[in-house]
């Protein structure tokens, strides 16, 4: 039985997108304000289209609540769209080669691929930050701490991998694309605005890390309890991705195997394992490794280009260009943050799986009785 679990609902243009998130234990105090924070960094990021101006994203708690903490009911979360113009726009009946139009609209048995791209619109990822971010909140009581960055754009990519130590989270949270290095930064919104000049779109890659992590998340015994299967396919969800990558996990498909893995040592005085690398990114056999988990995310560009691709009229068969639509040029640096938060989501599941928690001074007793009896060597 999985005690923790999420889902969203609602359109790019409608009244609002809604976050239903179950398992929530008894007791957490609902930051709204952190809550808007998170949204407010989803919104943020150079390259994001006048939607952006029109949308002050914030959030209210709808349901599961009880004088601002949870009540252990499921937690509906709402953010009211100010664009709520969905009735009132025009059908889609030239898709655009990349989104969600064409295969929708087969999929639905309709020329009008407007309820398709008003569902499969990345203002979805607004219900997933507003989950995560309560997903965060609980894993902060525990010390588990995520954070994203953007690593690349486009090519213009960032040299040097920061430090695990989240030192360069200052450096991120005053770039205008979310990653941690200046120069790399200016470089990323030069290719973001030479794109948005030819009419196209770039997309990128972000990177997910976790600190704090115990071992032990996950597990090796069946293909759906796997913490890597877990990450990968919420990580795939989030629209734009394309491809999800755990540590070093593409070079190491060229690598011999001592190039690869890593070593494992123990720290007599410490009475502690330790890793003098981390190529596997925190998870070994489908579980946590004590690492701090590294994910990263493939985005492609945005299927909505200014200057049209070659689509069809889905009326008659005929050649026309794909229907423009107002949107971003680059939406990577929101995705660093909507897949920070999907991460979260992941980790707090698994931690719930392995400490039940009725209430949040449940979730502390657990998981310090939990992760303290697996601190040192195995079986001591
Ligand atoms: C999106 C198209 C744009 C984006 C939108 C995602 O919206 P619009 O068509 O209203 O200009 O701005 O993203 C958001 C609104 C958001 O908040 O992230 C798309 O087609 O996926």
């Amino acid at each position: 039985m999985t005690r923790f679990r999420w889902s969203t609902a609602g359109e790019s243009h409608g009244e609002a997108l809604l976050a239903v998130i179950e398992g929530v234990p008894f007791g957490l105090t609902l930051d709204t304000a952190r809550i808007d924070r998170e949204l407010a960094r989803r919104q943020a990021g150079f390259g994001r289209s006048s939607r952006q101006q029109i949308e002050h994203d914030r959030v209210e708690v709808v349901a599961g609540a009880y004088h601002g903490r949870s009540s252990g009911a499921p937690l509906v979360l709402r953010v009211r769209n100010k664009d709520q113009s969905l009735d009132a726009l025009p059908p889609l009946h030239r898709p655009r080669p990349g989104h969600a139009d064409l295969a929708g609209a087969i999929k639905f048995d309709t020329d009008d691929a407007r309820p398709v791209l008003e569902r499969a619109s990345a203002r979805e990822t607004v219900a997933r930050v507003a989950a995560g971010s309560v997903a965060k909140l609980l894993l902060e009581r525990v010390g588990i701490r995520v954070e994203g960055f953007v690593s690349a754009i486009g090519n213009v990519t960032l040299g040097e991998s920061p430090r695990f130590d989240f030192g360069w989270v200052a450096d991120r949270d005053v770039s205008p694309v979310w990653c941690p290095h200046a120069a790399t930064s200016t470089a990323m919104c030069d290719a973001i605005r030479a794109a948005g000049a030819g009419g196209d779109t770039l997309g990128g890659v972000v990177e997910v890390r976790a600190s704090g992590v115990p071992a032990g998340l996950g597990s090796l015994m069946a293909a759906e309890s796997r913490l890597d299967a877990a990450l990968a396919g919420a990580v795939m969800s989030v629209p734009s991705v394309k491809a999800v990558e755990l540590g070093d996990g593409i070079a190491s498909a060229s690598r011999t195997g001592h190039a690869v893995h890593d070593a494992i040592a123990f720290d007599g005085a410490l009475r502690s394992l330790q890793r003098p690398t981390n190529r596997a990114g925190g998870i070994e056999g489908g579980m946590s490794n004590g690492q701090p988990l590294v994910v990263r995310a493939y985005l492609k560009p945005l299927a909505t280009t200014k200057r049209a691709l070659g689509s069809i009229d889905l009326r008659d068969g005929s050649s026309a260009p794909s229907d423009p639509q107002r949107s971003d040029v680059c939406a990577v640096p929101s995705g660093a943050v909507v897949v920070e938060h999907v991460v979260g989501l992941v980790v707090l599941a698994g931690l719930l799986d392995v400490v039940c928690a009725d209430t949040v001074e449940d979730l502390d007793a657990g998981f310090r009785q939990w992760s303290g009896r697996r601190a040192g060597l195995p079986g001591s």
